[in-house]
């Protein structure tokens, strides 16, 4: 970065410095896909141990100071305590999200079901969860439904409009003044005919309807192959109900893989609609939800981290006047040179150098090997069940 203004360096490593990046309790535990869940060494047991793993990743990054958990994966019989401790490891409890996707009532839907009284017991769900932010003093409350259908005439769909309107409308209700519903759309899977979030659009339109703290959350796995998501993420910044991402990456469909990992061109083009914005350190929760297979956990989920550090750097490198004035001439190559200069930079050495500056190791993984963490949590956690889905 030589070429750069020192004083162009030093905005740069500011904006990186506030950036904060929520790792998903989840990822810490055993994933799979249907037809195989790989146990590995060193995996926890409970959401303590998630949290120890999470303090790891935000000792050696510097930029993951919270933790998502997912209910019922992360009950405890108290949350405040769940919290004391997370604090005292040097991270926050940070979004709670619901579950009504793996109880046998909801074969046919939760909050959409045609049954009433499976519809009661989903919305109860929901309103767990805000009683578990109040203890974990959690903002964000995440809803993702997988309700949907398999076979055209199944259910109707404006029935199930209405009925998933009505029970977001009791969660919002229950909300603290300072607390957020953020709601998550995915195209299909587990329902392969309809599913009733399907896209920011159905999202953006039950956000506005339930009022000013329901935003909308890009979960960057949940879109049909050559979906342009930076378009979505633009629509919804200019609309004000951009509340967040789930960042993971995929080759083919919701593969949850690290993010940056399949396309980190994708990510950069994210990234450059979020710098234009000014919401690197804003009010969008960028989160991972990605599940690490085969790969080590808290590496990986490191490696991730630094991947939205580096597609973050390579936008705040952009020449946002020199882009504008191309824009602004109709210049369409001169505009995607000064996109792609940015994007064709190395902006490793500059990490490195933010990592040193904030007293952390410029090499995290390397940092987090010589630890020696996961060779002792190998030993200490031999025995117990290992935490996972549960599915
Ligand atoms: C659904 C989803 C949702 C979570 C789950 C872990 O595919 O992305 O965000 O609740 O994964
Ligand atoms: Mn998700």
């Amino acid at each position: 970065m030589t070429d750069l203004a020192p004083s162009t360096v030093s905005r740069i490593k500011q904006v990186l410095r506030g950036q904060r990046i929520e790792t998903a309790s989840w990822a810490y535990g055993n994933s799979g896909t249907r037809f195989k869940v790989f146990a590995q060494p060193g995996v926890p047991r409970d959401p303590f141990e998630k949290v120890a793993d999470a303090a790891q990743v935000h000792r050696f990054t510097g930029v993951a100071p919270s933790v998502a958990v997912h209910i019922p994966w992360d009950r405890v019989d108290d949350y405040g305590e769940l919290a004391r401790v997370a604090k005292d490891l040097g991270v926050a409890v940070g979004t709670v999200n619901a579950n009504v996707f793996q109880d046998d009532d909801f074969k046919l839907g939760s909050v959409t079901h045609p049954d009433a009284r499976v519809r009661a017991k989903a919305v109860a769900h929901l309103v767990e969860c805000v009683d578990v932010m109040d203890a974990t003093g959690s903002r964000d409350l995440k809803l993702w439904f997988s309700d949907g259908t398999n076979y055209p005439g199944q259910d109707d769909v404006r029935v199930r409009q209405d009925r998933l309107a009505e029970g977001l409308a009791v969660a919002y209700a229950r909300l603290g003044g300072h607390q957020r519903l953020l709601l998550e759309y995915k195209l299909f899977e587990p329902a392969f005919y309809m599913t009733d979030v399907p896209d920011w659009g159905t999202a953006f339109v039950h956000c506005v309807a339930l009022g000013e703290r329901a935003a909308v959350v890009i979960d960057t796995g949940h879109h049909a192959p050559g979906t342009n998501i930076e378009f979505i993420v633009a629509m919804l910044v200019r609309a004000g109900r951009l509340g967040g991402f789930d960042f993971n990456s995929r080759f083919y469909a919701d593969d949850d893989l690290m993010v940056g990992a399949a396309d980190p061109f994708q990510l950069f083009r994210i990234m450059h609609e979020i710098v234009l914005a000014g919401l690197v350190g804003g009010d969008v929760a960028f989160m991972l939800d990605q599940c690490h297979n085969i790969e080590p956990k808290i590496a990986a989920v490191i490696r991730s981290v630094m991947n939205v550090q580096e597609a973050t750097a390579k936008a705040l490198l952009v020449d946002q006047a020199a882009l504008r004035a191309a824009q602004d001439g109709g210049q369409v190559l001169e505009a995607n040179a000064v996109l792609m200069d940015a994007y064709n930079s190395d902006v490793r050495p500059l990490l490195r150098e933010l990592r040193e500056d904030m007293g952390l190791d410029p090499d995290p993984i390397g940092a987090y090997k010589r630890s020696g963490y996961f060779e002792r949590i190998c030993t200490e956690r031999a025995d117990g069940a290992q935490a996972g889905w549960g599915a």
